[in-house]
């Protein structure tokens, strides 16, 4: 069912790329009115959600994804970790709520989780609810039954990126399809999970790739209710380590027409922030950006520096969510 919310009974899923690419050539400045109108129709402007990452299972993804330093197919793969131990996620869990955090995510580089391993992260997830923080994991494809076991375990959000749009993708990963994705998306769905569900931008995709990413993440039945942008981090020994640069108001642009494209949806400031200025950062709030990762780590790659994201909010008077202060009406929750 598709959702809507009571402040926009217009949300839609049957964008046309040209429509989005229109959207992308708007005036900048006309572009980021837009996207701040939609954003103060649906959330609190000044409230900001924070999810903390870890890797639980690091390195020797058979995939090819040429974005990443975790494939075993690339000389730039990152040193090998087996899967961590449930106490060990659970002091990480713990220590991501005191530094703010609301939302404890767990990766692991697989292609799609073992029947070994599996149970162990059920129990992650268990123990990740009982501290009261909201949980998400990325594991790769899932059938039907792993969806609806990690619900039964108590896990809020799945994390699995289109990544780009359907016609580039073959470009960037050959070992699944994009198709492949949408399937896990449906039964994560039909689980009843919530979804997160973004890409990743400055791959040496078109701008027409940028909307038809977009695109298909509005298409989809339910919009995902978090939406992360990844600047692509180039990392030494990956296939896509020498990518151009993408200018930095074209990633701007990017966040605005996901804000005004998927209204309902936290859109996430995601991989890339170490890179990017405090004034490039808060261009991409003021572009719709409301949510981000904490740390010093993504799941291999650095960050942001110690205190550094704190004291931007400070400075830019945003609070977060979960933190007692005013929450935002969450309008995804209201959806389907
Ligand atoms: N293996 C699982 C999968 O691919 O779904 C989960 C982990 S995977 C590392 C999660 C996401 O991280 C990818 O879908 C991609 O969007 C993002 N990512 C990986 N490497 C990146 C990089 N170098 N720069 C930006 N984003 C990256
Ligand atoms: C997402 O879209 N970005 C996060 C999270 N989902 C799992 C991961 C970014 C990974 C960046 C490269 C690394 O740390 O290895
Ligand atoms: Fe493996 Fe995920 Fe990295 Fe692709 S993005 S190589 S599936 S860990």
């Amino acid at each position: 069912m598709p959702n809507s919310t009571p402040a926009d009974k217009a949300t839609r899923h049957d964008w046309r790329v040209e429509e989005i690419e229109a959207l992308f050539q708007l005036p900048f400045l006309d572009l980021l009115y837009r996207a701040q109108c939609v954003h103060r129709a649906h959330f609190d402007p000044n409230q900001i959600q924070v999810s903390q990452l870890l890797s639980i299972k690091t390195g020797a993804c058979p995939e090819d994804c040429g974005y990443c330093p975790q494939s075993a197919r690339h000389a730039g793969e990152v040193a090998r970790e087996p899967l961590l131990d449930v106490e060990q996620v659970v002091a990480q869990a713990r220590a991501a709520q005191a530094s703010g955090a609301n939302r404890f995510c767990m990766g692991a580089a697989w292609r799609t989780p073992s029947p070994r391993d599996f149970p162990k992260v059920l129990e992650m997830v268990r123990r990740v609810g009982e501290l009261g923080m909201e949980s998400c994991v990325t594991l790769g494809m899932l059938t039907p039954e792993q969806a609806r076991q990690l619900k039964a375990a108590g896990l809020d959000y799945y994390n699995h990126n289109l990544d780009t749009s359907p016609e580039f993708y073959g470009e960037v990963i050959t070992t699944r399809t994009f198709d492949d994705r949408i399937e896990t998306l449906h039964h994560v769905r039909e689980a009843g999970l919530k979804v997160c569900c973004g890409g990743i931008v400055g791959m040496g995709e078109s701008r027409r790739d940028r909307a038809g990413l977009i695109a298909a993440l509005a298409n989809l039945p339910v919009h995902p209710e978090s939406v992360p942008v990844n600047r692509l981090i180039r990392v030494e020994g990956t296939p896509l380590a020498d990518a151009a640069d993408l200018d930095e108001l074209e990633f701007v642009r990017t966040i605005a027409v996901a804000r005004i494209v998927l209204p309902g949806s936290h859109v996430r400031l995601s991989a890339g922030r170490e890179s990017m200025s405090d004034a490039l950062q808060t261009l991409c709030f003021l572009a719709g950006a409301n949510s981000i990762f904490s740390g010093e780590k993504l799941l291999t790659a650095g960050n942001a520096a110690p205190g550094a994201d704190s004291d931007l909010f400070a400075r830019l008077g945003l609070t977060l969510t979960g933190s007692g202060e005013r929450r935002c009406a969450e309008p995804d929750r209201a959806t389907a």
